[in-house]
């Protein structure tokens, strides 16, 4: 038996390693299922969802051993010279976009928060995720291949992917287990990834726009609350006319990666749904901002958000939504309209909600 240690190394690596072209196609399987689950991701608020973010983290990195097999398989595509295709940029290009998605998420993960000018190293990672996608479908294309039966023992194949999946898992909690004992950043993050912004009042957290929002100021004594719909009768506030009293805690956790705990005081929703007499077959409260940015909640959980006038007993500064801004527990930040005008009393959801917090802040 050969003794040397890359004689070793291979035997090591054939015991792991799956066949060639399952090792392409799962790193299809995972981008794909990586861009679903992270966009998903952002969606939700409630700690039920952690499997999801958990499923996200370990199958990356699953993805991080899988490359790692494919790259010592094709690099000489790349170094040899007389070897490059017309779709060897292509490759080259994809392999970047797939070690910078995992470089940012691990980098992220171990509390690293580098700026890129307004943009969080979350982002960057969102970024290249979705530049991912494309450049991997056609990737795939160039050299398209379907796994063959034959090609593989199934037992086997099942098991090498089983351990993969299990070595992945284990690293993750190691990763924490060493967040933990390092005490870094990273180990205060919330299940959402996201990392505390600590501190009271406007100053606590960053003002962010999810994508182009960015109003005048709101001159308060020009601006008035409508509150409309499905309901008995139409009302309409002024700043003065209002008598914000009514506080809660919340938690705002931004997509971009950090979250602060703030006491805010301001309306409580369902006090102004009563006021106006909200219809019994309502089922949905939509929240509209001068931008034209919205957001429905069922009414329900509408009843006991807060339209907030106040952070911490200040007056909201105009970055964060004054005069009034919603304040949605359990919800993601960029539901958190800023800046509301308009509160609409619905029978039905609002899909073209989704478009419109995408496109509200262009002319
Ligand atoms: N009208 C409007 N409301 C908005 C946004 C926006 O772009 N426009 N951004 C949302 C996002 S993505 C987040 S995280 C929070 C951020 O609130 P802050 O700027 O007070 O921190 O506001 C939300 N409300
Ligand atoms: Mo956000």
């Amino acid at each position: 038996m050969d003794r040397r240690p890359t004689a070793l190394l291979r035997r090591a690596r054939d015991a792991v390693e799956p066949p060639a072209r399952l090792v392409d196609w799962s790193l299809f399987a995972i981008v794909v299922f990586e861009a679903v689950s992270g966009l998903v991701s952002f969606t939700v608020g409630s700690a039920s969802w952690w499997p999801l973010f958990w499923a996200h983290r370990v199958a990356g990195v699953t993805f991080v051993a899988l490359l790692g097999f494919k790259l010592a398989r094709v690099r000489h595509r790349v170094t040899d010279r007389r070897q490059w295709r017309p779709s060897t940029g292509l490759s080259v290009l994809t392999t970047i976009a797939a070690v910078g998605a995992l470089a940012t998420g691990t980098a992220w993960v171990f509390g690293l928060d580098v700026r890129l000018s307004y943009w969080t190293l979350l982002s960057v990672h969102v970024g290249f995720g979705l530049v991912l996608v494309p450049l991997v479908v056609a990737h795939l294309s160039t050299r398209f291949r379907l796994p063959r039966r034959r090609d593989f023992d199934r037992r086997r194949t099942s098991l090498k992917y089983a351990g993969l999946l299990v070595s992945g898992a284990v690293v993750y909690r190691g990763q924490e287990f060493a967040n933990r004992v390092l005490d870094s950043s990273g180990a205060d993050r919330r299940f959402t990834g996201s990392q505390p912004r600590e501190g009271d009042g406007n100053g606590a957290f960053p003002v962010t726009s999810w994508v182009a929002d960015d109003p005048d100021p709101v001159d308060t004594d020009e601006w008035t609350l409508d509150v409309a719909g499905a309901t008995g009768s139409d009302l309409e506030f002024t700043y003065d006319g209002i008598a914000p009293d009514a506080e809660r805690e919340a938690l705002l956790d931004c997509t971009s990666g950090w979250y602060t705990v703030q006491r805010w005081r301001g309306l409580r929703v369902g006090d102004l749904l009563e006021s106006a007499g909200a219809a019994a077959d309502a089922r949905y409260v939509r929240f509209v901002s001068v931008t034209g940015y919205r957001w429905s909640l069922p009414i329900d959980e509408a009843r006991d958000a807060l339209l907030a006038t106040h952070v911490d007993d200040e007056r909201l500064t105009h970055g964060h939504g004054a005069p009034a801004r919603l304040v949605a527990p359990g919800r993601r930040g960029f539901q958190w309209v800023k800046w509301v005008e308009r509160i609409e009393v619905r029978r039905r959801g609002d899909p073209a909600q989704w478009v419109v917090t995408l496109v509200s802040g262009f002319e």
